[in-house]
């Protein structure tokens, strides 16, 4: 079926988060989310969203980079080229260099878009295999040990299957000493968003104590080389997120051993297309992945779910309830994880949510359309 995108509505909403995420790069306490609507001649329509944060921390992307590269560059070739399979939209946005974020937003939605027409859920158009996700929870800094205590007991009694901290220098060891002594059999990890060099190898070496399920990204956010060093030197496996941003990326990691797990990102990697290929990469090497997060709204949400189902994601991800972020989403229902912390995938078509357009129009700060012309 051959696609022509007659529109790309481009929209900036502020979303207030129910409680502050705190990471080693910063705090966020409201969400400035992109979300990308394309639409055909015959009104059939698909959403998208871009995971792009607030400021360049977590990645060189940013709700305003994102915005006006979207704008300028990558809608623009969208309308203007017709394309028979949403596989190869990010083929038309290829010459545009770096941007993954940006570009997901459009690739993701024309995913959506697809799956509605031919009347198919979104992970069962991608080739997702599991229609029930392992889930767990990550858990940002909080202002003492005894809040995050309390705020991991009340993930483990919702059922929620691991826990994961952020971890930064002088929240690290002593953190985590206090976390296993209080909960020794739970499924634990950490992730420190590229606050550690490889200075900081006898701690590293220190929390082989605790029994780990991964470390995530301890090193810079762009190399794998000194993660093979570090990896060499400790027993806990490595998982990287911010440096695989591609399947070469993955290859390279994992040719080198600087990771046994990979962190699977819809935005950080560019979409559905690319994160399938890091996610076969994996999977021939028998290395499991597992979906990252970056506190989306339910559009983001409901694609994460649908890549999870891919058959390489074995490990619970961070993808959870929609009430651990929002008052109320953006999408109908809500998502929501069951008592053995699993989230069902939907069965309608595309994402399987039904989109809440008076709820997102109220919550629009700023709207575009770009057409053919
Ligand atoms: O490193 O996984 C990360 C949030 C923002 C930026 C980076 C990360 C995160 C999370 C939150 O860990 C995951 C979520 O609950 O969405
Ligand atoms: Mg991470």
């Amino acid at each position: 079926m051959i696609m022509r995108i007659k529109l790309v509505e481009l929209r900036e909403i502020r979303l207030g988060l129910v409680h502050f995420f705190e990471t080693s790069f910063g705090r966020t306490t409201e969400r400035r989310i992109i979300l990308v609507r394309v639409v055909c001649e015959d009104e059939s329509e698909g959403w998208g969203e871009c995971t792009a944060g607030e400021g360049p921390f977590y990645s060189e992307e940013w709700t305003e980079t994102a915005w006006h590269t979207i704008k300028n560059f990558l809608a623009p070739v969208v309308v203007r080229r017709d394309f028979e399979s949403a596989a190869f939209v990010s083929d038309l946005m290829r010459r545009v260099r770096g941007h993954r974020m940006a570009k997901a937003a459009i690739e993701t939605a024309c995913w959506d878009l697809e799956a509605r027409r031919a009347d198919l859920p979104l992970w069962k158009h991608l080739g997702g295999v599991r229609a029930e996700l392992p889930c767990g929870v990550s858990i940002g800094i909080q202002d003492s040990v005894e809040a995050l205590l309390e705020k991991i007991e009340r993930e483990l009694s919702a059922g929620y299957q691991r826990i994961k901290i952020k971890i930064k220098p002088g929240w690290d060891l002593k953190i985590l000493e206090s976390v296993r002594e209080r909960f020794p059999r739970i499924q634990l990890m950490a992730d420190a968003n590229s606050a550690y060099t490889l200075a900081d190898v006898p701690l590293f070496r220190a929390m082989d104590e605790f029994d780990l399920m991964m470390i995530e990204q301890p090193l810079a956010h762009d190399d794998i080389m000194d993660h093979a060093r570090l990896q060499a030197e400790i027993r806990t496996p490595l998982c990287l997120d911010e440096s695989i941003r591609s399947m070469r990326d993955a290859r390279h990691a994992l040719d080198v051993n600087a990771c046994r797990i990979i962190n699977i990102k819809l935005g950080r990697v560019g979409g559905h297309a690319a994160a399938r290929e890091v996610e076969a990469e994996a999977r021939t090497r028998n290395v499991p992945v597992w979906c990252g997060g970056m506190l989306e709204s339910g559009i983001g949400r409901a694609h994460n779910i649908a890549m999870s189902t891919l058959a390489g994601f074995t490990l619970p991800g961070d993808v959870s309830a929609s009430a651990r972020y929002w008052d109320e989403d953006i999408i109908d229902p809500p998502v929501t994880v069951t008592e053995r912390g699993t989230i069902h995938a939907p069965e309608g078509p595309g994402l399987g949510f039904e989109i809440k357009r008076g709820r997102i129009d109220s919550l629009t700060v700023r709207l575009e359309e770009i057409r053919a012309r």
